[in-house]
């Protein structure tokens, strides 16, 4: 096993994979930049390099840069964890030139998947069923006219080079078709320096259903369980679950069946996600994850596989301790994303000091968060405080439990989403489990959350004058929407 590796990464993932080392006697390295002088994964590690002043994103894609602090500090191996360097192929070839383990799967899985025009071309060689479509870049305009009139409108425009939804374009009838490829390849060029773009049929109403699955180096692979995440807004995540609502025995068999056949069509070894699009019962090849993700957590709930831990096992060339038929599932987990942002005012970003911080804890509930009180979150990352996570016995317990973590969560000085949370949860259909990727717009969310907040608004109001607050202390705690009660008997002992 590994005596020491280096984690290429920030915030709550770096802690996640910290701990995981931690469990296994390894020892850990951070890296961190100016910006991140006091954050907790800097000094939760047995050594921290400072890679750099650039307070921005760059510090953490600087290759060169990891490379030396693994070598500086004898590292053996490097953990990229997502977003940054986790699916950059000159990175994971540059720890490999090196003698560092990447840990992860080799540059060539990254590849494979990198086009996803030749990602579609391999999943169909291989049997994997993907969304009708063209498995050939498409520029003429002429050609896109009658390769849309084949597959029948509504189409989808995607940039081959793509991912995340950027440059997408739905095109509902033939009279949209030139402007939408026009304005296609130009996001394209711009974003990926590629303006080749192929296209699908276009899926309605589509449910975002992933497999979670680990290869080891001797080539067994298995899948682990499956996971809803249909709960989002402009392609960012905000809610998943596993498993799925919509899940059965039967139909995880065919799906995992047909994940593991994904991997195991590109050599991949590691933790790995493949995502499908499901509707009405048929399922289809989205594209592949090559890294742990950060909705890895429910998967663990729900099967007691540590995913960190077993990324680091495999890269360390241990095989996989059990069969597919070991893999069990128990209950049903919950993970909400707790953002600092305004579900108000379009979800922006609201970095800042946190003033006042308690996490939720008791029966099934899990935090995976970087930050603490007096922490400052910086404005040049993502806005993740924390990943919320509950287990029940079964997705009504999950839900309960969710609810009741979520009113007893306390953070005072920057604007969440966890009123946005609780709109979600309360809601029908989201309990009868009858959601898709669109459910947000659908169920007009963001009103529920006006009201919630307004709801909590006037609770608070009426607790805080009832206890004689003034009305500058009324309108403070009035403010803080979501968790006035717990603030109310905070600010009370202290
Ligand atoms: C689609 C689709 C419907 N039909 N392709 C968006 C991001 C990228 N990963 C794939 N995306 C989609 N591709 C066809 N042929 C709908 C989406 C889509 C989506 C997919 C997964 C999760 C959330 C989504 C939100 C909006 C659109």
């Amino acid at each position: 096993m590994f005596k020491k590796i280096l984690i290429a990464n920030r915030g709550e993932i770096a802690i996640r994979v910290m701990r995981a080392c931690r469990e296994l006697g390894i020892s850990t390295v951070a890296v961190y930049s100016e910006a991140d002088k006091n954050a907790l994964f800097a000094k939760y590690a047995d050594e921290a390099v400072f890679i750099g002043p650039s307070p921005s994103s760059q510090s953490y894609l600087k290759i060169e840069n990891i490379i030396n602090a693994a070598r500086e500090t004898g590292a053996e191996a490097v953990h990229p964890g997502y977003g940054f360097l986790s699916e950059n192929t000159h990175f994971a070839s540059a720890c490999e030139e090196n003698g560092i383990v990447f840990i992860g799967p080799p540059s060539h899985a990254i590849d494979a998947m990198g086009s996803k025009i030749t990602a579609r071309q391999t999943m169909l060689a291989a049997g994997v069923p993907i969304v009708p479509g063209i498995e050939e870049g498409i520029t003429d305009p002429e050609d896109a006219a009658k390769v849309a009139e084949n597959i029948g409108y509504p189409i989808i425009l995607k940039p081959a080079a793509g991912g995340g939804g950027i440059g997408m374009k739905i095109v509902q009838s033939s009279d949209e078709l030139q402007p939408a490829l026009a304005s296609s390849q130009s996001v394209a060029r711009n974003a990926f320096g590629d303006d080749t773009i192929y296209i699908e049929k276009y899926l309605t109403e589509p449910r975002h259903i992933e497999f979670q699955i680990l290869a080891d180096k001797k080539g067994k692979t298995v899948y682990v369980s499956d996971r809803e995440c249909s709960i989002q807004r402009r392609h960012q995540k905000l809610i998943e679950e596993s498993p799925s609502p919509v899940m059965t025995e039967e139909l995880r068999e065919k799906m995992g069946s047909i994940a593991v056949k994904a991997a195991k069509a590109i050599g991949y070894v590691s933790a790995g996600t493949v995502e499908f699009m499901y509707s009405r019962g048929d399922f289809y090849f989205l594209e592949m994850n090559t890294r742990l993700q950060v909705e890895h957590p429910i998967t663990e709930m729900v099967t007691g596989v540590d995913l960190a831990k077993e990324q680091i096992r495999i890269a360390a060339g241990y095989p996989l301790g059990y069969d597919q038929s070991d893999m069990r599932i128990r209950g049903w987990a919950i993970e909400c994303r707790i953002n600092a942002e305004d579900p108000l005012n379009d979800f922006s970003p609201s970095p800042g000091k946190i003033k006042r911080y308690r996490s939720p804890g008791g029966p099934g509930i899990r935090v995976d968060s970087g930050v603490y009180t007096g922490y400052v979150i910086p404005p040049y990352y993502d806005s993740l405080i924390s990943k919320l996570v509950a287990l029940g016995k079964d997705r009504n317990e999950a839900i309960a439990r969710m609810e009741r973590a979520l009113y007893e969560y306390i953070i005072v000085g920057v604007k969440t989403n966890i009123v946005f949370h609780k709109a979600v949860l309360r809601n029908t259909r989201f309990r009868s489990g009858d959601i898709n990727t669109h459910f947000i717009k659908e169920e007009n969310i963001i009103e529920s959350v006006k009201s919630i907040a307004a709801e909590d608004y006037k609770k608070g109001a009426s607790l805080a004058s009832a206890l004689g607050a003034d009305s500058r202390q009324i309108a403070a705690i009035s403010a803080a929407v979501g968790s006035y009660l717990s603030q109310q008997k905070a600010g009370e002992k202290s």
